[in-house]
């Protein structure tokens, strides 16, 4: 029985078909995926936090609005992947426990200050830029709901990008302490991001890594390191039509290989962050744990009304 399972969950990864909720799997890949799509999950409420900072400090009514719709995906995007989560076993009560104490993970990038309005900029034109090179992929991944999620969340996060490059865009082109915030946004912002990728393919990091293992169940499509040069090659254009220089003095285009060379990424920041001693580590658990009690009321009055509803139904 356990033979012909591990048979057919081969043979349709083998002919690049997609493994759906009921499909027998191997339980590897079940862990996987609940570990990588619910990361992904609490990053995306996670990550309304440091731009959530700002909306009530939007420089206009039409850049809150904006904002406010920006965030809005983000919990929605988290309210899906949290639902694609669940189709393999897991309740996402469950998971955001894992999350408040600590033993699931969400990006590395939601740990760093937004100091002025420019962080929002430059959180839209990086980390959403990141973040969509880093998903379109993911449409691809041979879990079903996981693929089909992503797809309607990539189209979101190419508007989000789009938005921050038009923040930064706009300030470039205001007085000289406008581009000066703006350059400073990208400085801080410019390495995290590049972090955000994870940890290189070679070396000792990528020793307990799972890369190898997921791209063989077409999980990633792509090692962390390659997604990180296509991003490289993505920004250093836009970064010259925005008129903003990379922080990075070893950044050049390289004929030979067909990209741009850039620096070495600090790996001691970011293993440091995700040990739970970057910049905002403690406040933004300590806000998400709050909001979820504060929601409890919610949960318990969704949890009456539904029971209510069922015995009305059934009766
Ligand atoms: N932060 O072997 P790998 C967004 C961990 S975008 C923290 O390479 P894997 C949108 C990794 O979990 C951000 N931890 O692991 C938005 C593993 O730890 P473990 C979210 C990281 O899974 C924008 C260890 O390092 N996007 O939210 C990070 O194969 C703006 C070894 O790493 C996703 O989650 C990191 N950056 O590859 C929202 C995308 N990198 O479990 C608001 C889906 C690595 O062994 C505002 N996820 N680690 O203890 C993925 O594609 C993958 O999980 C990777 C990591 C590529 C992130």
């Amino acid at each position: 029985q356990r033979d012909a399972v591990g048979e057919d969950f081969d043979a349709l990864i083998a002919a690049d078909q997609r493994i759906e909720p009921r499909d027998a799997m191997p339980e590897k890949y079940r862990e996987t995926l609940i570990r990588q799509i619910a990361q992904h999950a609490h990053s995306e409420i996670i990550g309304m936090q440091p731009e959530g900072n700002w909306i009530t400090r939007a420089p206009s009514l039409r850049r809150k609005a904006i904002l406010i719709a920006k965030v809005q995906d983000e919990a929605g995007h988290g309210l899906y992947l949290y639902s694609a989560a669940e189709t393999l076993g897991v309740d996402r009560a469950e998971l955001l426990d894992r999350l408040h104490d600590g033993r699931q993970k969400y990006s590395s990038i939601f740990n760093y200050p937004t100091l002025t309005w420019a962080d929002c900029g430059a959180i839209g034109w990086l980390v959403d830029g990141a973040a969509i090179m880093n998903q379109v992929p993911l449409c691809r991944c041979s879990y079903g709901p996981y693929a089909r999620a992503m797809i309607r969340v990539c189209k979101e996060e190419s508007f989000h990008q789009r938005q921050g490059f038009e923040i930064l865009w706009t300030l470039m082109r205001g007085t000289p302490e406008q581009q000066a915030m703006a350059q400073d946004a990208a400085d801080r912002w410019w390495w995290p991001a590049l972090a955000m990728f994870g940890p290189p393919d070679t070396g000792e990091a990528a020793k307990g890594g799972h890369t190898e293992q997921s791209m063989a169940w077409g999980i990633k499509r792509f090692s962390n390191d390659d997604l990180r040069q296509k991003f490289v090659d993505m920004m250093v254009p836009q970064a010259d039509k925005l008129g903003i220089v990379l922080p990075d003095p070893e950044l050049r285009w390289n004929e030979e290989r067909g990209h741009y060379d850039f620096g070495e990424i600090d790996w001691d920041e970011f293993w440091r962050v995700l040990r739970g001693d970057g910049a905002c580590n403690a406040e933004r658990i300590a806000h998400r744990r709050r909001a979820h009690e504060d929601g409890a009321w919610v949960r318990e009055a969704a949890n009456a009304y539904a029971a209510k509803h069922a015995s009305t139904v059934t009766a």
